[in-house]
């Protein structure tokens, strides 16, 4: 058979026909800047993020491209996943893509001289999945916190190192895998014996919910990154890690 016309080869047809990027690329017209940032991070092309992100910083503020791109474009990339049309290494790109495109936001959010209280962040031992921990650094460094990043895949006993050294304000951790968010139980009992006592937020996915959280002592959930400022100001202000959890979690 004659190919006549071969200006569709390179379409990805598994993108435009089959999977939620066909849906959110027909709904989200209504911005084309933040749109774009979108469409980069799904694709997973970094070498298209920053011209994107510099484009829709002219007009948006950092951190609505950090929601309504960033983050909405990796829950594309999750549904993705889930429906097998995405593996690995696509869904790896568009993870660099995102963090690429987080700290263009950062740089552009600056990071206020006075430092109003210090977090510890990190994303739990086995675990590498650091998205979500790198938005939360992001947004208390734009709200003034002094961040001490621990990375990712952090050991329970470097955590508590870093609490023993830094005696931070808050605690942060993330983690997305069922194998790896016991850690988080397991920091809280070693806190208990070290006795330190400190307000610890933790997020992420699959089996870290609510009832998890607060299952262990000093847990509080924090379902979004955005709450992290908010209650790293409440500790600051003296508020223990009990009352902080009432306060968020009911
Ligand atoms: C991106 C991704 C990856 C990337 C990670 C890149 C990176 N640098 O993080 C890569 C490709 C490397 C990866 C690898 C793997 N992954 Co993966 N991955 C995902 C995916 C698609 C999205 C997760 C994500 O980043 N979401 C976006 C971020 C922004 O969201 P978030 O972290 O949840 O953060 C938000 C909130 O939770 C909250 N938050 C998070 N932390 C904190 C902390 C505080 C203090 C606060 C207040 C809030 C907060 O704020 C954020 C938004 O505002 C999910 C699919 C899914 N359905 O979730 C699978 C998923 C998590 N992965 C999965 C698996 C199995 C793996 C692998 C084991 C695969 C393999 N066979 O190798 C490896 C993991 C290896 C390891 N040891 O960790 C499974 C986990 C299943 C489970 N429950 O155990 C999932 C659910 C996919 C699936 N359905 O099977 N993965």
């Amino acid at each position: 058979m004659d190919i006549k016309d071969y200006s569709n080869i390179f379409t990805r047809y598994d993108l435009v026909t089959e999977s939620p990027y066909y849906s959110i690329r027909k709904a989200a017209n209504e911005n084309r800047l933040i749109h774009k940032v979108i469409e980069a991070v799904i694709l997973g092309e970094t070498d298209r993020v920053p011209h994107a992100v510099k484009a829709a910083l002219a007009e948006h503020d950092p951190v609505d491209i950090i929601y309504n791109g960033l983050v909405a474009a990796m829950r594309e990339v999750s549904l993705l996943w889930d429906e097998g049309i995405y593996y690995l290494p696509q869904t790896l790109l568009a993870s660099d893509a995102m963090l690429l495109g987080l700290k263009m936001c950062e740089n552009e959010l600056g990071h206020p001289v006075r430092k109003r209280g210090l977090a510890v962040t990190h994303t739990a031992e086995g675990d590498i999945h650091d998205l979500g921990q790198k938005i939360v650094n992001t947004l208390l460094r734009a709200s003034g916190f002094e961040v001490v990043d621990l990375g990712k895949d952090v050991p329970v006993e470097e955590v508590i190192k870093a609490v023993r050294k830094y005696r931070p304000d808050i605690l942060c951790g993330t983690a997305h895998l069922s194998t790896t968010m016991s850690a988080f139980e397991r920091i809280s009992a070693r806190m208990q014996e070290e006795r330190l006592v400190v307000p610890f937020v933790c997020g992420g996915g699959g089996g870290v919910t609510l009832s998890f959280i607060t299952g262990f002592l000093f847990g509080i959930y924090g379902k979004d990154a955005a709450l992290a400022p908010k209650i790293a100001e409440d500790a600051c202000r003296g508020m223990g890690w009990e009352a902080i959890r009432r306060k968020y979690n009911g």
